[in-house]
Order: C-alpha cells, then structure tokens, then sequence
C-alpha cells in the first residue's frame, strides 16, 4: 500500500513566468504533488538547475529535466517505499553522480524529493510538518517579510536587495502576520505619499519598488511605517544584501562607492545602531570569507547573521563555517542542495552547533506551500516568504495559519533567541 505506483512530471510556469518541474508522485493511497523554486540571485555554488538552452522559454524550458524524471529517475524509485525519504534521494544523488547534481539536474531530483515526502504523508495520514517533524515541540515561525525589494529583484537602485519587517513580538503567528499586513499597507500609503503612485509597484517578492536608491531613505520610511502603528516594540527589522552581486575584485561597489570589507562592517554597525535592525542575510559576499570572519566577530553578538549565497544550504559548506566561526544563522533553501534528505542534514548540523535556521523561499515561487510546514516541522522559528502580497508567497503564510489554527493551544510561536 506504501509503494510508489508512478512518477509523473510536467513543465509548468513559476511566479515570474520561466518554466519549472510539476510532480506527481502515486501510490495505491495517495497522491504528493510538488513544484520546484527558482532563484535570481543565486549562490555559486548552488546544485544545478537543468535547463534545455534551446529556442523555447528564450531557453529556460524544461523538458530535459523532465526527461531524466521519466527515463531515469522514475524507473529506478517505482515500486520502492514511498517512507523511505532517505533511501530514494540516496538512489537519485548515487545515479547522478556529480557534486553540483549536474547530470541529472537539482531541479529534476528536487521534485521528485518534494513529491514523495507529501506522498508519504497523506499516506501516513499525518499533516506535512508532522510527518517531516517533531510534533510534540511545535513552534511557529516569525515570517521575515520583504517589504521593499532592491537589487536583482526590482527596477529600483536600492542596492540592499530585501528590507524585511519581522514581529517578534507579536504573541502568536496569527497577531504577527496582521502586524506584518497592517505595517506593509501603511508603508504603502507613505511611499505613494513621498514618490507618486508608481512607488507602490511591486518587486518579485511582492514588496513595493519605489523610486529610492539612499538605503537610508529605505529603513527611515519603513520605520516611521512601524511606528505610527504603535508596533515599535514589537516589530522589528531585517536585512538581506545579497552582497555578491556587487562585489568585485575585492571591493564592494555600494551607495555608489567603493568600499573593502572593514568600510562594509563600519557601515553595519552604523545601521544597528540607528535602527532596530536584527538580522543581517549576506551581508557580505560568498567569497568574501575573511570579511564574514570580521564581521562576525564585530556584530555576531549583536545581531542574526545569515548565510545564504555562503553556505547554499550545503552541510559540507556549513561545517566550514561553523568551525571557522562565520555566521551564526544559516538561510535553507531546499532548491540550493537539491534533496529533501540533505536539506534537513543541513538544518541538524546547524541546530546541533548553536546556529540559527531561516527557511526560504526563492525569488521564483510556485504556489506550492511546502516551506511552510518544513519550518514548523523543524521549529526553528523563522521564515521568510516575501511580502504578504502576491498568491505565491501568500499562500504559505496562509498555511501558517492554517497549521496554527489546527494546533490551537499546542504550539509556540517565535524565536528564543532574538528579540
Ligand atoms: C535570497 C532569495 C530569496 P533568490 O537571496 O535570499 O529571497 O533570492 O531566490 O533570487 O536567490
Ligand atoms: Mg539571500
């Protein structure tokens, strides 16, 4: 009744109109259908995602990956036992064979990862974060949410390319998604207000574009947002760089000047000073490992530092970080690694050495809400979907509240180490 009955894939269009991977995953009593994310300023080191580099999609199709799916992957895993997580991206990560999963693409092994997880849960009749989790220490999460996108996910020239608003101290995740909303749509009418109507077009995260390019500007005007609503103790900020894509032999090209990476920690320090600021993601560039060190050592007990574009959710890259002392927070991307298995190796290594855990989505999102109940099962207590507009990052704050409505008085909410 467990064993996996077919594998099926189709090419279908994620949130900024490129193709991704669809699969359904069967057995005799379920069905796990999964999608896979794309992301726009990617880590170098990240898994490979396939794509076919012909005439179609300007050569973002898929149909190769979906290939390996069906004469690859899916005669090897059907007929095995759809509980068995670790041994089928076992088999599919041995039958790639490559470090970067390059022969039979992240994106393919991802899918089908994904899918089969949710097959066994429905098979299992057990909730997802159940399923993946602990279900007797359940926390929700503070969602991280992108209120003013910059970088390479906006027109704008806002260098910093994710200001995120984070309540931590609403009293449950419910209270803090509506601080979050009430926050975003106040900051929009002060950004319509201060730049014209055309302020308040949308980023791909679904958080405002507006003409702005001071980062100064960007955190005054947001909190000037969190204050008028009464939220400043309770709603607090974050910040991911995504500084790689403005490093360059050794410097960092910001606010339109040259800076090394002592002039970037100076310029961090100034920002937490000023502001309640308490996360910084990236805020330096993924080979930029000396700079981490000093930053770290500067700020790592002021504030969260997360490392996404550095680690890409990679436990070997984690281990190095954790024993040369960088970072103290890891970003999860399940895209990044490109299995379930080693997604969640990632986040035990991390949890088991202290270090923080924010699961993520990507700039690219489907509807899929799969992050959702990874960040419940693993309790870390935090994650970031982007702003709390647009259907593809929605609809995991909306499962959120679903969980936590099921869960009632069983569960905790936010983070014991940030406040
Ligand atoms: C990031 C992500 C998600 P992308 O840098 O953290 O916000 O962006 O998916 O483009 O890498
Ligand atoms: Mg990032």
């Amino acid at each position: 009744m467990y064993e996996i009955t077919s594998i099926d894939a189709l090419e279908v269009l994620d949130s900024r109109g490129n193709p991704t991977i669809q699969v359904a995953v069967t057995t005799p009593v379920s069905v796990g259908k999964a999608s896979v994310p794309s992301g726009a300023s990617t880590g170098k080191r990240e898994a490979l995602e396939l794509r076919d580099k012909d005439d179609r999609y300007r050569g973002k199709g898929v149909l190769s990956a979906i290939e390996n799916i069906e004469d690859r992957i899916s005669p090897m895993i059907i007929g095995l036992d759809v509980r068995d997580q670790g041994l089928i991206d076992k088999k599919m990560i041995d039958l790639d064979g490559t470090e970067d999963k390059s022969s039979l693409g992240a994106n393919s092994i991802l899918a089908v990862s994904l899918a089969v997880s949710k097959a066994a849960a429905v098979a299992v009749d057990l909730p997802l974060y159940a399923y993946l989790g602990r279900p007797n220490d359940v926390r929700l999460p503070v969602p991280f949410m992108n209120v003013i996108n910059g970088g390479e996910h906006a027109g704008n020239d806002l260098d910093i390319q994710e200001h995120m608003i984070a309540p931590v101290g609403a009293k449950n995740f419910s209270e803090a998604l509506r601080m979050g909303v009430e926050v975003y749509h106040t900051l929009g009418s002060l950004l319509k207000k201060r730049y014209g109507p055309v302020a308040t077009n949308v980023g791909d995260e679904g958080g405002y574009d507006p003409p702005i390019d001071d980062p100064i500007e960007a955190f005054e005007i947001i909190v000037e947002a969190i204050d008028q609503l009464g939220y400043t103790e309770e709603v607090k900020i974050a910040v991911d760089t995504a500084a790689s894509e403005f490093y360059n032999d050794g410097s960092y090209l910001f606010g339109g000047k040259e800076l090394d990476s002592s002039h970037m920690v100076d310029f961090y320090e100034m920002l937490i000073d000023e502001y309640p600021i308490i996360s910084l993601e990236d805020p330096l560039a993924e080979d930029d490992w000396p700079g981490f060190k000093e930053l770290t050592t500067r700020l790592g007990d002021d504030v969260q530092i997360v490392g996404d574009d550095i680690f890409v959710s990679n436990p070997k890259i984690i281990e190095k970080g954790i024993q040369e002392g960088v970072c103290n927070s890891v970003l999860l991307k399940v895209n990044q690694i490109g299995s379930l298995s080693e997604a969640l190796d990632a986040a035990s290594l991390a949890m088991n050495n202290g270090y923080g855990i924010m699961v993520s989505h990507r700039s690219g999102e489907t509807t899929d809400d799969f992050i959702a109940d990874l960040s419940v099962a693993l309790s870390c207590g935090q994650i970031k979907s982007g702003a709390p507009c647009r259907g593809e990052r929605t609809v995991k704050y909306n499962r959120l509240l679903e969980i936590e409505n099921e869960l009632t008085h069983s569960s905790t909410y936010g983070l014991n180490n940030i406040t």
